[in-house]
């Protein structure tokens, strides 16, 4: 990838489409969100325009007219990138561009280039690598190419330049090169996750800056990177998250979700996101203090769908009561989301509530056992180590008890195993 070192912030117009699907309002906000994409990306925002028509232009998307009109507040106010809130056509943005002189990006082009500035392991880079090139290669025409080049900054950088200027082919046979390595990557945590499965498993999963990473390091001490930006967290981290008497569940922090996140990029997360598909447990955290936090629940849904995610347990975790300022809210949400929870991950309020829910889910589900050997079944010994939590191997005379901890289809397994020959 190459790097392009940006001196300044740059200068942006969003534009936003209402075609009756959304209120007045609801557009609004999502031009607000693209405002702080934007800016996490590094433009600021000089003007936010939403224009009404039944359905996108096919030629302008906002229409010929209107989009002339907004080529006449380039110049005067010194822009230098329009950001649409919805993703363009390859024909919308040739015939944008040229009208503009200027680059044009969509939201899932922003949301791309975040990514890749914050990608920091070999994995997330090649993830967002991938999701780019997908995301390019339908959109790659000369005039794209020449724009690009002749601009530089955000929505530029990423698969190199030289790549788009020698081929198509070149990118397909990139592209299928870093799915390979991708599958590597995937084959590998299989393996460590079916020896995680001797433990319980939650994930915390919920939109983009909800406090995802703040909670996980509250309940492990992870020291897990967290902060007011959109995308601070691409990887996922899992740590023990340890009651008393040694009882521990593995908890993970995962990316966090946007409302139209690009298939791409949720198609290459894929390993990243395996853990939420591994997981016993789905923690879904909000930020209660967000005016939208409805909608973004069901964007979050929508997604745990889209990764057949959707059937798992699932905990609502109302997170930030902490700054509040209506508590009379939580009745109601209480009302509308029974079993939630309300907690403040920054401030430490409300995590013993979500502890006790979690270790009473472990304990239902995972009991003590004790099993005796003879020594010479070390085969069998191992196995046991292999699938459940080994407490505690006492040698005798002439056999070994092994104490150890297993949910219940593992036990009947252990069970099964141990008898046979
Ligand atoms: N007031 C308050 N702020 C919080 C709380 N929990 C998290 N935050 C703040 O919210 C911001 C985002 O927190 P993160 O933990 O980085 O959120 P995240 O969900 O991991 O975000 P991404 O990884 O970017 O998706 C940070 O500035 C936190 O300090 C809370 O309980 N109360
Ligand atoms: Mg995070």
């Amino acid at each position: 990838m190459i790097e392009v070192k940006r001196k300044e912030r740059e200068r942006a117009i969003l534009i936003a489409l209402s075609t009756g699907e959304y209120s007045e309002e609801q557009i609004e906000e999502h031009l607000d969100e693209l405002e702080l994409l934007a800016d996490t990306a590094g433009a600021d925002t000089v003007f936010k325009i939403m224009q009404e028509r039944p359905k996108p232009d096919p030629a302008f998307f906002i229409g010929r007219g209107k989009a002339e009109e907004i080529a006449q507040l380039i110049e005067p106010n010194d822009i230098q990138l329009i950001i649409f809130d919805d993703d363009l056509t390859p024909s919308q943005v040739r015939n944008l561009e040229k009208l503009f002189s200027r680059k044009i990006l969509d939201r899932s082009g922003l949301i791309l280039d975040i990514f890749a500035s914050h990608a920091k392991t070999r994995e997330a880079k090649t993830q967002v690598e991938l999701a780019q090139l997908q995301y390019m290669l339908p959109r790659l025409t000369r005039a794209w190419t020449h724009l690009s080049k002749q601009y530089g900054g955000i929505g530029t950088k990423g698969p190199g330049e030289k790549q788009i200027e020698t081929d198509r082919r070149l990118i397909r046979t990139r592209i299928s090169k870093l799915k390979e390595y991708l599958e590597k990557i995937e084959y590998q945590q299989e393996i460590k996750s079916s020896s995680h499965k001797k433990f319980i498993t939650a994930v915390i999963v919920g939109y983009t800056n909800a406090g995802k990473s703040t909670l996980l390091n509250r309940l492990t001490h992870a020291n897990v990177l967290a902060e007011d930006k959109l995308f601070a967290t691409l990887d996922s981290t899992t740590r023990a998250c340890v009651f008393d008497k040694n009882k521990k569940i593995l908890l993970s922090d995962t990316v966090g979700f946007i409302r139209k996140l690009p298939h791409h990029l949720i198609a290459s997360f894929k390993s990243t996101l395996n853990v939420v598909k591994d997981a016993d447990i789905i923690i879904h955290l909000i930020d209660i203090t967000n005016p939208y936090f409805e909608e973004h629940i069901k964007v979050v849904e929508n997604t745990l769908e889209q990764m057949n995610c959707g059937n798992k347990i699932q905990i609502k975790v109302f997170n930030k009561i902490d700054i509040l300022s209506k508590r009379e809210m939580l009745d109601s949400i209480n009302h509308r989301y029974p079993n939630s929870l309300f907690i403040s991950a920054e401030r430490g309020i409300g995590i013993n509530n979500l502890k006790e829910l979690l270790l009473n889910y472990y304990e239902k589900n995972f009991e003590e056992y004790q099993l005796k050997l003879k020594h010479h079944q070390s085969k069998k010994i191992s196995l046991i180590y292999e699938l459940a939590e080994v407490l505690d191997t006492i040698y005798k005379d002439d056999y070994v008890l092994l104490k150890y901890r297993a949910s219940k289809p593992v036990q009947s397994r252990i069970i099964k195993l141990v008898h046979q020959n």
